[in-house]
């Protein structure tokens, strides 16, 4: 899954703000490095990040959307706002990537009256406030039973849980302890019967493993999207598309799997 960033603010710095032919040419650049599926986002959800208006969410991302949806490739949006999804649904999105996992109200009804993909994503509180001292007594277990949980809302809302995804949500509410035990168990998610999407690029805990800025963390990146598919991860939300379909041809090639 190739990030398509619509964001002035973009904590990775690959924000496209509002220049939509610049982000149809970015979107173009992920597709043509081997991306299988576009994620379009146009609201930073980065630690603090000021909420962008409903309105200007959907000015950013109703062109490049509508646009690229005729690519024969799925475009996800991430969004959490249910209008933002009715709105990109209508104009042939066909994955809404909610990182508050459809808790937002009439969500969940948006989805179940299409037939979309869901990737259900855990945070702990929200952007504004989510990396103020995270806290959790067993945080596998938490996210576990909080997937679960969402899952079984959907379900209930007639939501076949063969359109979901599931998220643990690396740096949503979490310290870099509770992202490196997360990572390491990401397998005990699997249990819960839905594919795993890991987003790990760029990321803080990356910067807190190797102490290196975000624009130096793709080598971190490709290595822990490597680690996340060996531990049985279906989807990697990655900046660095072809960098990372090569690490993946190798690990297909060389690694246990291909060597036992
Ligand atoms: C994630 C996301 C993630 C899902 C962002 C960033 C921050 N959606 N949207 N999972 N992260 N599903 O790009 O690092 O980890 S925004």
């Amino acid at each position: 899954m190739g990030i398509v960033n619509l964001t002035p603010d973009s904590f990775s710095g690959d924000g496209l703000a509002s220049d939509t032919r610049a982000a149809i040419r970015h979107a173009e650049f992920q597709l043509a490095s081997g991306a299988h599926i576009l994620d379009v986002g146009a609201e930073s959800s980065r630690p603090g990040a000021i909420p962008t208006p409903e309105e200007e969410e959907l000015r950013r991302l109703l062109p490049v959307v509508r646009e690229i949806a005729g690519w024969g490739v799925p475009i996800s949006v991430d969004t959490y706002k249910p209008a933002v999804m009715r709105a990109v649904l209508d104009v042939g999105a066909s994955i809404i990537n909610d990182i508050s996992a459809l808790r937002g109200p009439g969500a969940l009804e948006v989805v179940a009256s299409s037939d979309c993909g869901v990737c259900l994503m855990h945070m702990q509180r929200d952007p504004q406030t989510m990396q103020l001292a995270p806290a959790y007594c067993d945080v596998v277990r938490e996210v576990g039973h909080f997937l679960e949980s969402r899952i079984r809302e959907c379900e209930r809302m007639g939501i076949d849980t063969n359109r979901l995804l599931l998220d643990p949500g690396y740096g949503f509410g979490k310290s870099l302890e509770h992202n490196i035990t997360l990572f390491c168990q990401m397998g005990a998610l699997s249990t819960l019967g839905c594919p795993l999407l890991v987003g790990v690029s760029r990321k803080s805990m990356l910067g807190g493993i190797t102490g290196r800025e975000v624009d130096e963390r793709m080598t971190a990146s490709v290595v822990a999207a490597v680690l996340a598919a060996q531990k049985g991860a279906k989807i990697l939300r990655v900046h660095d598309v072809a960098e990372t379909r090569d690490a993946l041809s190798v690990l297909a090639a060389l690694g246990d799997n291909n060597c036992d």
